[in-house]
């Protein structure tokens, strides 16, 4: 197949613009008219299409590169014709126009040929068409490219809530799809969503009987409360996890007792590093080593289909005042102990001081919840949907242990493993936490 040179078409009186987006990689197929990159100069943002269909072979350009027109922007292996047809005009998202000109009614998409009439006078935007599509908002629009308009559309999310990280608040795909995860995994509402009562109702959509009305005070004296946003989220979501995760935990014990000792000299050597190494950080190296030798414990269910997970983001359930929130270690696999403690140190910080971020609490594969610091034999925790396993954990005590001579005493940590049945077994669950026993029992085999 012969390689083919997509260039930047004609940009109308724009001379050199700089490379914002790149939505395509090396190795995607790509349709003709497909939106490539987008580009953005002083007074709008433009997508640049493909002239032609293929297979992108080689990228010519990088985020911040100027373009102008004839710039090669990749190199396309052509499907069916060989050569290019011409290339289409880019299209210009309306956002960044009202962003930067007076506000005024805009089109949604406008050819290159209606901008470059109409915006040079920035001040006056009168002359400019009104909006094609009847359903878009004219006025105040969210900056961000047709191609993430859509996107968000295709989706159902309000655009308008979405925050942009982009130069001057642009919104991109990867923000669309962090609202839209933080919206699944419960961290945050739409205000559609916000307005409505919480999840689970009355339970008469689950054809249950209503649940009892009684009043209190005609017992005793009561106060009432409301419920906090974060709770009210949490709870929907618990709700909805409990209801239909057909669950099942195995409760087991590790023994702890050489790494403890291990863990309290480290904290004695690190002690001014500022840097405290609790349990749970060795939890969360231990849990890796088990989900990968046990990758089912770090999929999803997806229909009818188990997606499995080449990455090991691993949550940890933290109790706020304002209720619990999950915040989210990043490739746990690629951190040391004292990374992670590090790390967990300031997330669960941040978590109580209301500060997380959606991106800091979505996307994990697996979730610990430790009530290690505070008490308790065994748990029950529920799945943190779409994860399929979650490890509870309480205090560990010293327990006679029999050694097959004598009952010595060893530190046991209790370990309670809840698991979706859908994709995965009792044996692998018996067998992951005897897994999980042995590393917590001896850690170098985590090395292994
Ligand atoms: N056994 C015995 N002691 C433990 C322990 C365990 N499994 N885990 C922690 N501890 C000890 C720590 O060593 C520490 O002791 P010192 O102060 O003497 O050093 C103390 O308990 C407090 O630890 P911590 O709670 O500050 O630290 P952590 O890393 O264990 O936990 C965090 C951090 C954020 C997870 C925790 O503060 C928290 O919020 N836990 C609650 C989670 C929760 O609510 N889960 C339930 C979800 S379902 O509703």
């Amino acid at each position: 197949m012969a390689l083919v040179e997509v260039k930047v078409p004609d940009i109308g009186d724009f001379d050199e613009v700089a490379v914002i987006e790149l939505m395509v990689k090396v190795g995607d197929t790509i349709k003709a008219e497909q939106s490539l990159m987008t580009v953005e100069s002083d007074k709008a943002a433009m997508e640049i299409p493909s002239s032609t269909a293929g297979v992108v072979k080689e990228l010519r350009v990088k985020l911040g590169d100027k373009v102008k027109e004839g710039s090669v922007v990749l190199m396309l292996e052509a499907v069916g014709a060989v050569a290019p047809a011409p290339a289409e005009s880019p299209v210009v998202s309306a956002a960044v126009v009202t962003a930067q000109v007076a506000a005024a009614p805009v089109v949604a998409t406008l050819s290159v040929s209606e901008l470059t009439v109409a915006v040079p006078v920035a001040a006056s935007v009168s002359g400019l068409a009104p909006a094609h599509n009847p359903g878009a908002p004219a006025l105040g629009l969210p900056h961000a490219s047709p191609s993430v308009r859509k996107f968000a559309r295709e989706l159902g999310v309000p655009l308008e809530e979405v925050k942009g990280n982009g130069p001057k608040g642009r919104i991109s795909q990867d923000d669309v799809q962090a609202f839209t995860k933080a919206v699944m995994a419960g961290a945050t509402q739409t205000k559609a969503q916000a307005t409505k009562a919480p999840a689970g109702g009355d339970g008469a959509a689950l054809g249950l009987i209503p649940w009892p009305k009684v009043d209190f005070a005609k017992f005793g004296p009561i106060e009432r409360q409301e419920m906090g946003r974060i709770k009210k989220i949490s709870g929907a979501n618990l709700l909805r996890n409990a209801i239909m995760i057909p669950a099942v935990t195995n409760h087991d014990d590790a023994d702890i007792t050489e790494l403890e000792a291990f863990r309290v000299s480290t904290n004695k050597e690190n002690e001014k590093s500022g840097v405290k190494v609790t349990m749970l950080a060795f939890l969360i190296k231990a849990c890796v080593a088990a989900l990968k030798k046990y990758p089912e414990f770090n999929s999803s269910l997806d229909g009818d289909a188990i997606v499995y997970k080449n990455y090991w983001h691993i949550g940890f359930a933290a109790d706020t005042p304002n209720g619990l929130m999950v915040p989210v270690i990043r490739n746990a696999d690629t951190k040391g102990i004292l990374q992670i403690s590090q790390e967990m140190g300031e997330l669960a910080k941040k978590a109580r001081d209301g500060k997380l971020s959606p991106a800091e609490m979505t996307g994990a594969t697996f979730t610990i919840s430790s009530l290690g610091g505070i008490g308790g034999k065994y748990f029950t925790p529920i799945i943190n949907a779409p994860e399929v396993a979650i490890l509870g954990v309480c205090k560990s005590t010293h327990e006679p242990v029999w050694d097959g001579k004598q009952f010595v005493p060893r530190l046991m940590l209790p370990l309670s493993l809840t698991w979706d049945h859908r994709v995965i077994d009792g044996a692998a669950a018996a067998r992951f936490n005897a897994y999980l026993g042995q590393i917590l029992g001896d850690f170098r085999r985590v090395l292994l």
